[in-house]
């Protein structure tokens, strides 16, 4: 990968997290992604679902906040993402699983309306509020379904999103 490539990569993730584009990740990209989850999914903030999808989005903010917010002015800059969530993520990307599950849980209880299983039409919607380009979200849920049943089961998400954000090697 040349330099170019890595750094395409790195503002494309810290994209990814900084959903309201406002150059820092924080606390309002986190629970700004759930509020739309639970709209799109029809959830209300208050039932247990809501609750833990929040929590969730919390837990995901302090966890990405404790190994990247280095200046401790409560948002992630560009610079802190990558100087430290990237190099940490990468080193340790167990890690980056343990803080995003509590939030990719909630996120899955949302989505499967039947209990049965998220279905890759629910794992589009979701990556489509996230902010993932329709075409690509379609793209990525499929591939998400390795056996083809339809469903997306969790270790399945947890790995794919784990080996998304964690970076390959700098030139
Ligand atoms: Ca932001
Ligand atoms: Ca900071
Ligand atoms: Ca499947």
């Amino acid at each position: 990968m040349d330099s170019a490539e890595y750094e395409r990569k790195i503002a494309s993730r810290f994209a990814a997290f900084d959903q309201d584009g406002n150059g820092f990740i924080d606390r309002e990209d986190f629970s700004g992604a759930a509020a739309r989850l639970l709209a799109e999914f029809s959830t209300t903030p208050r039932c247990d679902k809501g609750q833990a999808l929040y929590s969730g989005a919390e837990a995901f903010w302090q966890g990405m906040a404790g190994i990247a917010d280095v200046d401790g002015d409560q948002r992630v800059s560009r610079q802190e993402f990558v100087t430290g969530a990237v190099k940490r993520l990468r080193d340790n990307p167990q890690r980056f699983a343990e803080i995003a599950r509590p939030f990719l849980r909630a996120v899955i209880a949302v989505a499967d309306n039947d209990g049965q299983g998220v279905t890759t039409g629910a794992v589009e919607r979701v990556l489509t509020v996230l902010g993932v380009a329709p075409g690509l979200a379609a793209e990525a849920s499929r591939a998400l379904d390795s056996d083809g049943d339809g469903r997306i089961r969790e270790d399945e998400i947890l790995a794919a999103f784990a080996a998304y954000y964690v970076t390959p090697e700098h030139p």
